[in-house]
């Protein structure tokens, strides 16, 4: 069994991540998340200006600190006709609640024909004993809603009416979530990755 460490504060992604991974047969992995290494609530500075910086900086703060394999996600909504903002900045899009910030969004959005959009995901792997690191990317598609709808998932996800559905991803549920989410599609690539680097490291 190996430990793998999740360094984030979002419950909602590390929930997301654990079920996800579950789902891909990865059972040879022990996610440890902030809190089992006592750094609950410890926060990295985003000072990066993209997914991919953030996400490194994420994990290899982390791993150089506990010295654990980590994963990373650094995640956002790009939004066509606000070009693509707020992506990298979605955390900080607006003070206060994933509420204030669908809020902020609709307003911006007011007026305007072209609602489509779509959810970025990019994970990084440290190994900081071997130094190491890979970059796994996962997209999805859709649009946005005219109002918050539903109440599963967190951030954005009462706005966001994946591509194919009628329902938003707040509506649907982690059971549809889990297999089309742009999370879903990194995680997916770092457990073929995965797989092989164990076979590897096996034989
Ligand atoms: P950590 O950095 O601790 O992982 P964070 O919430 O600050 O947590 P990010 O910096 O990656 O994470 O910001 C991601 C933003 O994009 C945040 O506002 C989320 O609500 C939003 N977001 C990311 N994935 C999402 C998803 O699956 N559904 C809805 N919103 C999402």
């Amino acid at each position: 069994m190996t430990e793998l460490l999740l360094a984030t504060n979002n419950g909602g992604k590390a929930r997301e991540i654990q079920t996800i991974l579950h789902h891909l047969g990865i059972e040879d992995i022990k996610i440890l998340t902030l809190s089992d290494v006592h750094l609950s609530g410890f926060a990295v500075e985003e000072t990066g200006h993209t997914y991919e910086d953030n996400a490194t900086l994420k994990a290899k703060t982390l791993a150089d600190k506990t010295r654990h394999l980590t994963i990373a996600d650094d995640s956002g909504i790009e939004v066509t006709a606000l070009g693509h903002k707020p992506g990298v900045y979605s955390a900080r899009y607006a003070k206060g609640s994933d509420t204030d910030r669908c809020h902020k969004l609709l307003k911006e959005l007011e007026g305007k024909e072209d609602r489509s959009a779509k959810f970025v995901c990019v994970i990084v792997y440290i190994d900081p004993h071997g130094n190491e690191r890979h970059v796994f990317h996962g997209e999805c598609k859709g649009l946005i809603a005219p109002a918050l709808q539903g109440t599963h998932g967190f951030g954005y996800d009462p706005l966001f009416v994946p591509e194919g559905y009628h329902q938003t991803m707040a509506e649907l549920g982690s059971d549809v979530k889990d297999q089309i989410s742009h999370r879903a599609k990194a995680l997916q690539a770092f457990a073929t990755w995965w797989k092989g680097h164990k076979k590897v490291h096996e034989t």
